[in-house]
């Protein structure tokens, strides 16, 4: 897989090789590049931002300069016309934004079956809509997300949080391939994960529930099958409603 990264403070992205991300780059299952959008600016202010049009706080990033800077990252030639261009690779444009939809676990697994992606971090007060608009209608398959009910300054610590969820799934990447089909948000069974013990079994007076030792494995998976329903239930009962009908037996409805 191979993603372009476009920041204002690319440096950001430093961090990426000291994290498990290093070791998918290592191992060469992804190539990661980051890019300064100055770099494209033609002014000796470097300056990529502007008022926004109507009125308000703050600063807009221009379309120009992502224009130019997107056009190369994506292989679309300048000023191709509002129609499908045939792109070799695919490419998935994606940026982080605040008033975009969620990013979930299944946005991961889709976006981890792609062959290169594109992240615009924005910053200041947003980026100029025409930009989604204007890629979206050469074909260019562009999501916007939001990772949360909540405000940064800027796109890359979004798109920081979307990479690692994308390429922990990347066939090769985790050592055991059983842990993420356990794990909360996957396989469409979306309940919170049950809790998780190792040994000793008393430790300061508390104790590992004891069926956990019993050895019996279909009791055990039913205690873990109903801590993962209460807990849900309790924390996030949003995600009970979302469920699809044949996602509980009759067993997790007496639950
Ligand atoms: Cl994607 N961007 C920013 N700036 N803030 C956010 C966000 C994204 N998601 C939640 N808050």
């Amino acid at each position: 897989m191979d993603i372009d990264i476009v920041s204002v403070f690319p440096e950001y992205f430093d961090v990426l090789d000291l994290s498990l991300l290093g070791k998918a780059k290592d191992k060469g299952l992804i190539s990661v590049c980051a890019h300064n959008l100055r770099d494209w600016t033609h002014d000796v202010h470097q300056s990529v931002d502007d008022t926004p049009v109507g009125g308000g706080a703050g600063m807009v990033m221009k379309p120009a300069v992502w224009a130019e800077c997107l056009d190369e990252l994506l292989g679309l030639p300048a000023d191709a016309p509002a129609q499908e261009t045939a792109l070799p690779d695919r490419p998935i444009l994606i940026f982080p934004n605040p008033s975009a939809p969620l990013f979930t676990q299944q946005d991961a697994t889709e976006l981890s079956h792609a062959q290169h992606l594109v992240f615009g971090c924005g910053r200041y007060e947003g980026y100029d809509a025409r930009i989604p608009a204007y890629y979206r209608e050469r074909g260019v398959d562009v999501r916007e997300y939001s990772i949360g009910d909540y405000v940064l300054n800027g796109g890359e610590v979004a798109v920081s949080v979307m990479l690692e969820a994308i390429t922990r799934l990347l066939p090769g990447f985790m050592g055991n391939p059983d842990s993420i089909i356990e794990e909360s948000y996957t396989g469409g069974n979306a309940l919170l994960e049950h809790n998780q013990y190792t040994k000793p079994a008393s430790w300061r007076g508390l104790d590992v529930p004891a069926v956990l030792l019993s050895g019996d494995h279909a009791k055990v998976d039913r205690f873990r099958r109903d801590e993962a329903l209460e807990k849900t239930n309790r924390i996030r009962p949003d995600l009970i409603a979302q469920l699809d009908c044949h996602a509980l037996s009759k067993a997790d409805r007496k639950t």
